[in-house]
């Protein structure tokens, strides 16, 4: 766990939010600024910057799974939903631990946002 790192915090329960889906190796939690009715980050529990900081296939899998189980819970699997890492400053990312955006529970369009 990094110290200075909120999503390790939430995600390792040093900072209780509001979660989703949990497991031995991976949480999912609601984003405080929602974009979508459902707006679900799934995160390591482990610090990965992103998605290219050699994260293990085993924890890939595992924040895939929860992708489902969010999607299932949140009766969102069915209609569609969709899956961002922004990834570095480029993308915007402004939390520099690895997480995926769910969001879904409206017609999100072609559009990439
Ligand atoms: P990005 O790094 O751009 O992929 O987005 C980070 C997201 O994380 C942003 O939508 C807001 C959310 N976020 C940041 N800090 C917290 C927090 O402390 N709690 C929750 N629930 N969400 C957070």
């Amino acid at each position: 766990m990094k110290d200075d790192c909120i999503f390790c915090k939430i995600a390792n329960h040093v900072i209780e939010s509001n979660y989703v889906y949990e497991d031995d190796l991976v949480c999912a939690f609601r984003d405080m600024n929602p974009q979508a009715p459902t707006h679900v980050l799934v995160v390591p529990k482990e610090h990965y910057a992103n998605i290219v900081d050699g994260v293990p296939g085993d924890t890939l899998a595992a924040m895939a799974h929860a992708v489902d189980e969010v999607a299932k819970a949140e009766g969102i699997r069915e209609d569609g939903f969709r899956v961002i890492a922004n990834t570095g400053d480029a993308a915007g990312q402004t939390v520099h631990h690895l997480h995926w955006h769910v969001l879904g529970g409206k017609n999100l369009g072609e559009g990439l946002l």
